[in-house]
Order: structure tokens, then C-alpha cells, then sequence
């Protein structure tokens, strides 16, 4: 069993529940603005605050039960933060449920995905985080994606970005990312309902930095030209059918967030993952 701190209060036990959430409260490779490693408290605080039901699916999320296994163990060491992440996906993952990790930077996403290596990945985000290496780290927030697919080789769809290095576009071509830019919204709706279909698992990796810092303010790396929070909930929502095997809502950075609009906004994605995650493939409305 992985080791994590005792659960909160707002969801039913992680024993009955498909979907279980957990807390990586990391941020320690962090090189703007830092405090994602409070990201877990935030969403819990906002959730039960949250309507259940959800215009995107129609359908009320009253009875959707989404557990909550706590908090992994604190480190500022990134590899053993990595390395706890993937204990725990992996754990819930044999054991038949759905992790749902919350970040904590974006780094969490190469632990949470590993059990997962030849899943789709679904990964919204403003960057690539393709680089090699960045201020001599190799494993990032600013790598971690470049980590993970040469170790998994994943076929990554990548939406709603608009801040790339030469370096890391050269990367992503080279490896076949199908890449749907802050200007190709409605092309990515396509390429998302189109996994409804797909054979293959589905692994959704969601950075909060997708969307506008209008609607997303508190964010580690905040990149203006972004979506709507309506806009995001849509391209979610266009993943309904899908066999979600596993996601992330990451890069929450409490600090930057006094209005609490961004937790509030990582909540609803958050329920809105959990719940189509829940249905399974096929509930397509
Ligand atoms: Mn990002």
C-alpha cells in the first residue's frame, strides 16, 4: 500500500469508489512561481462546494462516488516524487480503480501515467515540456514530457497549446505528437470524440495553465492567448465514450489564486473526468 495521509472528509471511503483521487503535493523542480504543492488542499476545499450535475454531460453527478485516498508522503526530491505517484497509480490500478492524481506540478504526470505506458495520452497544457533539460534538472516540469516518452513511448494528442521552444517542437515532431494549438479548438473536439472509438486505454493529463490566466490566474507558469474555462469544460466533455484508464489535474498553485476561481475551475474539471472515468467507455450521451 502506498503511504499517505489520512483522507478528508468530503467523499466516501476510497473502498467502494472507482475513481480515487490522490494528493501529490510537489512542486520542488518549480522555476517561476512555486506553492503547487498546496494545489491538493485547494480542490478539496472547493469540491464540496461544487453543483453536482454537469450541462456538458446533461446529467446530474449526485450519485457519482469519487474517493479519496489523502495525501502521498511530502518530498523535495523530484525522482522520489515521481516514484511515489507511480506507486500509487499502480496500486489503484491493479486494483481495477481509476487514479486521480492532484497535482503538484506537472512532473507528477510521469509517475501517474508509467502504469499506463502505451494508454493514449490526452494532455492539455499551454507548453510542451519537451525540453531536454532546464537550470540542470532533466527531470521536470519542463522535461517530464520528454522523460515519459522515451520511456513509454506514448502517442500523445496535445491541446491548447501556444508556448514552444525550437527544441521542443522539433521533439514532438520527430515523435509523431499530434499537436492541436490555443487555435485549433475545434479540430482537438474532433480528435477527442474520436477516442470514444479508440481500442486502447485513454490517460488524461490536465494542466490548469490550458486555460486563459483570465480564468486561471493561480497557475505556476501563466501563458495569455488561452481557453475559456467553458471552452475547457467542452473539450473535456468531447472525451465522454472514452476508456479513461487514468488522469491528472495538475499545476494548481494556491498563492496565485485569491478569488479561489482556478480551484474552483480544477474542481469542476476534476468531477467532470471523474464522472465520464466512472461510466466507462461506450455511455456516450
Ligand atoms: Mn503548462
Amino acid at each position: 500500500m502506498f503511504r499517505a495521509r489520512p483522507p478528508t472528509e468530503w467523499s466516501p471511503a476510497p473502498g467502494s469508489a472507482r475513481v480515487v483521487m490522490v494528493g501529490a503535493p510537489y512542486d520542488s523542480t518549480q522555476s517561476f512561481r512555486p506553492g503547487a504543492r498546496l494545489g491538493p488542499s485547494a480542490i478539496r476545499a472547493a469540491l464540496p462546494n461544487m453543483e453536482f450535475y454537469s450541462i456538458e454531460l446533461g446529467m446530474s453527478l449526485e450519485s457519482l462516488s469519487v474517493g479519496d485516498a489523502g495525501d502521498l508522503e511530502p518530498t523535495s526530491d523530484v525522482l522520489s516524487a515521481v516514484k511515489f505517484v507511480e506507486e500509487a497509480a499502480r496500486e489503484l490500478a491493479e486494483s481495477g480503480r481509476v487514479p486521480a492524481i492532484v497535482g503538484g506540478e506537472h512532473t507528477v504526470t510521469l509517475g501517474a501515467y508509467r502504469p499506463f505506458c502505451g494508454s493514449t495520452l490526452v494532455v492539455l497544457d499551454a507548453h510542451l515540456d519537451m525540453r531536454d533539460e532546464i537550470y540542470g534538472l532533466r527531470t521536470s516540469h519542463a522535461t517530464f514530457m520528454r522523460r515519459l516518452m522515451e520511456s513509454c513511448g506514448a502517442r500523445v494528442i496535445h491541446v491548447g497549446g501556444r508556448a514552444f521552444s525550437e527544441e521542443e517542437l522539433s521533439f514532438a515532431r520527430s515523435h509523431g505528437v499530434s499537436i492541436y494549438t490555443a487555435r485549433d479548438l475545434e479540430a482537438a473536439e474532433g480528435a477527442l470524440s474520436g477516442l470514444a472509438d479508440s481500442g486502447s486505454g485513454v490517460y488524461v493529463s490536465l494542466d490548469l495553465d490550458v486555460a486563459d490566466p483570465a480564468f486561471a490566474p493561480g497557475v505556476g507558469n501563466p501563458e495569455p492567448g488561452g481557453m475559456s474555462s467553458s471552452e475547457l469544460l467542452r473539450l473535456l466533455a468531447a472525451l465522454d465514450g472514452a476508456p479513461i484508464v487514468g488522469f491528472d489535474v495538475v499545476e494548481l498553485s494556491p498563492p496565485y489564486d485569491p478569488s479561489g476561481i482556478t480551484s474552483a475551475l480544477a474542481a469542476k474539471a476534476l468531477l467532470l473526468l471523474a464522472a465520464m472515468a466512472d461510466r466507462g467507455p461506450g455511455a456516450r450521451r
